[in-house]
C-alpha cells in the first residue's frame, strides 16, 4: 500500500499516511482503502477497525483537490459514485469501525469520518465542508450524513459557510463521541472502546449495525442528487476559480457562472 499503513492484528489500525497533502483521499488512497476494507471484512481474525490520520496536524484534509481539477464532468460523476460506495462499504461493515481524528477532517475526510460507526477526536482536529470555498459541494455522501448526525439546519450551515469547528463543538453537536486532550490518548480510547465492543457477541453487533444503518436508507435521491451535482459544479467557472484560488492561495471572486 504507497498511502496506507496497515496493520493486522484482531483489530486492523489504518493510518491514511500522503504527508505532502494532508492525507487528502486521491484516487489511489481510495482504491487502497476499498481493499483493505473488503479484507477486513472477510477475513475472520479481523475483529475491528480504527482509521486514522499520519502525523499532527491532519486526519484527511479532503478530496485531492489537485486531481479533482482534472477530471471530466463524467468522471467527477464517476468517482463521486464509486467513493459513496467505498463509504457505504465502511458504514455497513459488520465489524466496528471507529474513526480515530488527529487533525483536519474536512470535506471528504469529514465524510469519510462520518462515514464510520463511532468518532473520536483530539483536542486539535477540526471538522467542516468546506467544498462551497471551491465552488462545488460535498460528493461522498456528507450532505446526507452531516444532517443525519447534526440535523438538517446545523448541517445546512455548515456545508454553507464552509465554517471549520473544533473538536470540542463537534462534540456539543453530535458530529463526535468523545474528545481527548492527546493524540496518544486518541488512539488508547478507540483501543478501549473497541476492545470493549469486541467483547460482546459478534452476531449481535454485526445486528446492531445493519439495524442501525437500515434505518437510513441509502438508495434514496439524497446520495444521487449529491453526486450529480457535484459532477454539474465541476463545469462551472465558479469551480474553476474556486480551485485555481486555493492552489495559488488566495481568495476566490465567484460569479455564479
Ligand atoms: N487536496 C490537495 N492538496 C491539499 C489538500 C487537499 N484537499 N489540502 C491541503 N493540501 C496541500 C496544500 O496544497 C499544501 O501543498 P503545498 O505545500 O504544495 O502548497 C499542503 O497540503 C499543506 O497545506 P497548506 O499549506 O494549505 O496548510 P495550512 O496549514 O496553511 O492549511 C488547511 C491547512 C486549512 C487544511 C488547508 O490546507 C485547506 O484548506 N485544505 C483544503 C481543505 C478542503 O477544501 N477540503 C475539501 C476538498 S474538496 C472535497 O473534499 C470534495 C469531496 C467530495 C469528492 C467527490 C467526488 C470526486
Amino acid at each position: 500500500m504507497k498511502n496506507l499503513t496497515v496493520v493486522f492484528k484482531p483489530i486492523c489500525t489504518i493510518t491514511i499516511s500522503r504527508p505532502q497533502a494532508l492525507n487528502a483521499l486521491n484516487q489511489e488512497t481510495l482504491a487502497e482503502l476499498k481493499t483493505v476494507i473488503s479484507e477486513c471484512i472477510n477475513r475472520s481474525d479481523i475483529k475491528g477497525i480504527i482509521i486514522t490520520g499520519s502525523g499532527e496536524k491532519a486526519f484527511v484534509a479532503g478530496a485531492d483537490i489537485k486531481e479533482l481539477t482534472q477530471l471530466s464532468k463524467d468522471a467527477a460523476f464517476a468517482l463521486a459514485q464509486s467513493g459513496q460506495q467505498i463509504f457505504k462499504m465502511i458504514e455497513d461493515c459488520p465489524k466496528p469501525v471507529i474513526a480515530a481524528v488527529n487533525g483536519f477532517a474536512l470535506g471528504g475526510g469529514c465524510e469519510f469520518a462520518m462515514a464510520c460507526h463511532i468518532r473520536l477526536a483530539s483536542e486539535n482536529a477540526k471538522f467542516g465542508l468546506p467544498e462551497v470555498n471551491l465552488g462545488i459541494l460535498p460528493g461522498y455522501g456528507g450532505t446526507q450524513r452531516l444532517a443525519q448526525l447534526v440535523g438538517r439546519g446545523k448541517a445546512l450551515e455548515l456545508a454553507m459557510t464552509g465554517d471549520m469547528i473544533s473538536a470540542q463543538e463537534a462534540k456539543e453537536m453530535g458530529l463526535v463521541n468523545h474528545v481527548t486532550s492527546t493524540q496518544a490518548e486518541l488512539l488508547e480510547l478507540a483501543d478501549k472502546i473497541i476492545t470493549k465492543i469486541l467483547k460482546k457477541g459478534p452476531l449481535a453487533i454485526a445486528a446492531v449495525i445493519k439495524s442501525v444503518n437500515t434505518g437510513y436508507q441509502f438508495a434514496n435521491e439524497g446520495y444521487r442528487t449529491e453526486s450529480e451535482n457535484f459532477a454539474a459544479l465541476t463545469t462551472t467557472k465558479d469551480f474553476t476559480e474556486g480551485t485555481s484560488a486555493f492552489i495559488e492561495k488566495r481568495n476566490p471572486n465567484f460569479k455564479g457562472e
